[in-house]
């Protein structure tokens, strides 16, 4: 091979040899050959969604205790109609103190978070309460709220696993919420036995007195205006109607 060929050879098997290592270099950036980067993203974070529940406390004269809402599976439920309340549910309907109930909710593998208000709601007044839940965490949901009408001896009013699957920012769901005898005071109204400003009587006693130990519909108060002498309570501490609105809307 002439000398001029000869040098052209070398340079071309030089150019070569230089792509076929650039090639190889190329490999090693992920690009399947395609020029499209495959190196996986990182997972994003999950989104998390934001709640307000609100309750409005339609009584005259019956101020709530501090409202507790509890988020769970199916798997939870506050109380069944025709069967016993827990101890920690007593606690609440006698004495208002929801401590108790939020304790034992959150020991419970069914329930994701919990919330209590700080203090009472009086009568005309409304509740808010933030719930904070991640996405991943929706399926399934549901949100429980439960509150002592504290002019009386046992009488809550509650709503019982509101579904939060399917919620769309700016969605609103509300109950009207009727009120619940919890089967564990009897309704004497007498004065000593209601904790609210009413009476200031006692709260919580572990004996179960009432003419069912099971929690059913509350009959209302009678009060010393409607024939009971003996009640504490006067005609504005009755009600014959559901005592709250309770919403949960979505905020974002
Ligand atoms: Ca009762
Ligand atoms: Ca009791």
């Amino acid at each position: 091979m002439p000398t001029h060929l000869k040098n052209k050879f070398s340079l071309v098997i030089l150019l070569l040899t230089s792509t076929i290592l650039l090639s190889a270099c190329d490999s090693n950036n992920n690009n399947d050959g395609d020029g499209v980067d495959t190196t996986p993203e990182p997972a994003p974070e999950p989104a998390t969604l934001e709640f307000e529940v609100s309750v409005v406390n339609a009584t005259s004269a019956q101020p709530f205790s501090p409202v507790a809402v509890i988020v769970h599976t199916s798997d939870y439920s506050l109380f069944e109609i025709g069967e016993p309340s827990t101890t920690e549910l007593e606690v609440l309907a006698e004495g208002g103190d929801n401590a108790d109930l939020i304790a034992a909710a959150e020991a419970a593998d069914a329930v994701l978070t919990t919330v209590s208000a700080e203090g009472p709601t009086g009568p005309g007044a409304t509740e808010n309460l933030s719930l904070s839940i991640s996405e991943d965490d929706l399926p399934g949901l549901s949100v429980s709220v439960v509150s002592m009408l504290v002019n009386s001896n046992d009488a809550i009013t509650a709503v019982r696993g509101m579904s939060l699957e399917g919620m769309e920012i700016g969605d609103i769901q509300t109950a009207v919420s009727i009120s619940y005898d919890t089967g564990t005071e009897a309704n004497s109204e007498a004065a000593g036995t209601i904790p609210g400003p009413a009476d200031g009587g006692e709260g919580f006693n572990a004996d179960r007195d009432d003419i069912a130990d099971i929690v059913t519909g509350h009959a209302g108060v009678l009060t010393k205006d409607n024939g009971l002498s003996s009640s504490i309570l006067s005609e504005v501490h009755r009600w014959d109607h559901p005592v709250a609105y309770i919403s949960v809307m979505r905020v974002q």
